[in-house]
This record gives structure tokens, sequence and C-alpha cells, in this order.
């Protein structure tokens, strides 16, 4: 299977929910304010967010009293217009530049951030780049042994340190190894944590800081990773991680597992980080670079 075959059957349950819902609901109707309000609220059940529905209906609405929307298949164009213009605003790719180049990655409990950072360091290889892995998730030794079976389907370094240790002291380890070694990327895995529980977010502060210490550029991408499946608690999640570290992407995970995939338009409306990888399954050609155009194609197609 092609990997546009494997993003479309990522995003079966949402393209139901968002696209063929909101066609059987203009079925055979006349395309007016009545018809618009009920489309907003699929969209709200989507998880798209109410500031994503509403700028989407209101341009929809605005179209109708143009006259540019007469019925369900001129909706669906507009629909999908808008949605890939909220999609490509500010949109960016995650692309490795200076060496070693280090993405931090963080988010809450279970969202999917050490197999983010499996398949990616896979992914970095199988391009000829060679990678270091640092598991700075030293809360449980479980974390640090789930990253090193990584390493080794990745082929790449991997930098640990016993569970209990300081969690910035490996990080900044990995950051020098790969130095010395002229390693092209490091990626540093770390505990989830809750962006309530303020002493955890000052950890990865320190984190941060002492990664610059080694190399002063570091870290050039600060990864959130974020369940897909987590509603509009993904946008509560992202504005704190970002006050507390400044995030520089989004990997959003678990697309494959939800109807509410909309969140992605939600994030992409309400906040200013681009969402630069996306999680459509359990696979390592699962984790995808985000493409708006072929997002919108795969869902609107
Ligand atoms: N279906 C699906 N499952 C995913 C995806 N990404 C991650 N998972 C699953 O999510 C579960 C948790 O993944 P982990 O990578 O351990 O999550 P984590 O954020 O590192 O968890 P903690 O370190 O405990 O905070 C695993 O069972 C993964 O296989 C995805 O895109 N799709
Ligand atoms: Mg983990």
């Amino acid at each position: 299977m092609g990997l546009f075959d494997k993003l479309k059957k990522g995003l079966f349950k949402t393209k139901k929910s968002l696209v063929e819902d909101t066609e059987k609901l203009a079925k055979g109707r006349k395309v007016d304010d009545d018809l618009l309000e009920e489309f907003e609220e699929l969209l709200i059940m989507s998880d798209v967010g109410p500031q994503a529905s509403a700028a989407i209906t209101d341009a929809l609405k605005e179209k109708v009293k143009q006259d540019k929307i007469k019925n369900e298949r001129d909706l669906k164009a507009a629909f999908k217009e808008e949605v890939t213009k909220i999609l490509k605003e500010g949109h960016k790719v995650m692309c490795a530049g200076e060496k070693p180049y280090v993405v931090l990655t963080v988010g809450v409990n279970g969202v999917g951030k050490t197999t983010t950072i499996g398949k990616l360091a896979r992914r970095f290889t199988d391009q000829g780049f060679t990678v270091t892995l640092a598991a700075a998730d030293t809360f449980r030794a479980a974390a640090i042994e789930q990253l090193d079976i990584w390493a080794d389907r990745a082929g790449a370094y991997i930098v640990k340190h016993q569970s209990g240790s300081d969690p910035a002291a490996v990080a900044f380890d990995a950051v020098q190894s790969a130095q010395s070694k002229d390693v092209d990327v490091v990626i540093i895995d770390t505990a989830g944590r809750l962006h309530t529980k303020a002493n955890l977010m000052e950890e990865l502060k320190k984190i941060k800081r002492v990664v610059s210490k080694e190399k002063s550029s570091a870290p050039h991408e600060i990864l959130l990773v974020v369940d897909a499946t987590s509603g509009q608690n993904a946008i509560t999640q992202a504005k704190i991680f970002h006050e507390t570290v400044g995030i520089t992407g989004i990997a959003l995970t678990k697309l494959d597992g939800t109807a509410k995939g909309g969140i992605i338009i939600a994030i992409n409306q309400e906040l200013d980080i681009p969402v630069k990888l996306i999680g459509v399954g359990e696979a390592v050609e699962d984790l995808q670079d985000f493409d708006p155009d072929e997002f919108v194609e795969a869902l609107f197609g």
C-alpha cells in the first residue's frame, strides 16, 4: 500500500464524520442559513473547534449570499477550499539543517512520543542520516528499554543512564556524543507529563537549557506530540507547553483511531504552531510529513 493509501485509510473515520456526514446533511436540501447552522454543529462535533467551525461556516454563508453555493456539490467544494486555506496557512515541514540537528520531544503521558521518535529515527536512517536517541525519560526502566528496541530497529545510537537519573544529563551526554561521532540527528525522548504540573514543566526548561550549553543553537526543534483523540484538550496542552518551552512543531498521532481528526483544523486555526508530522497507524511508514494538499485530498477525494 502506498503512502497516500495509508493516509486515506488512516483518515477513514474522520472522512466519514467530517465529509460524508456533511454531504448527507445537505443532500437534496436548499443550502441556506438553517442548513449551515446544522453544518456548523457537525463541525464542532468532529472537533474542528468553535473558532474554525465559525470561520468556515461564515465563509460559506458569504458564498451562499453571493450565489456561489447552490447545491451540495458546491457546498463540498467550498468546504474543501476553506479547510485547505486553514491547513496551508503557516505550514512548515521538519527538515534537518544543522549538524547535529537536535529534536526535543515533549507531551503528556501516552500520546505516542516514544513511538513517534522510533518511527522518525527509522525514517532518518533510511534516508542515510545517522541518529542518536537520548533516553531522557528516566522515570521508568521500561521507558529506556522501549527506546532501546526502537534504536535497534532504526540502526540508531542510544545514550542512556540508569533509571531515576537526571534527564537533562542524559540529553547533554547525547548531544555531546553526537558531536564527537559526527552524528546528523539527535532525538531526545522525555517522560510524559501533565502540562498542569509546574515542577515537571520546569524540568523541560532545564533539559532545553542544558542542551543549549553543549550546542548553542540546539534544540533546533521542540516537537510536541499530541494525541488526536484528546479533543479540545489538545489545544490547551499545546498552549501551555508552548508557554513553557516554545514549541516549534506538532506531531499529531493516532488520527487512525478517531473520527475526530477535525482537531487538526482547530490546531491550525487557533495556534501559531505548525503541524509537521501526523501518525495514521502503528507501522513505521504510518508516521508521515503533514502535507495539507494531500491531507485534504485524502479527506475529500
Ligand atoms: N493507532 C495508533 N497508535 C499509535 C500511534 N502513535 C502511537 N501509538 C500507540 O500509542 C501507544 C503509546 O505510545 P508511546 O509511544 O509509548 O507513548 P508515550 O507518549 O511515549 O508514552 P509515555 O512515555 O508513557 O508518556 C502505543 O501503543 C503506540 O503504539 C498512531 O499514530 N496510531
Ligand atoms: Mg514514552
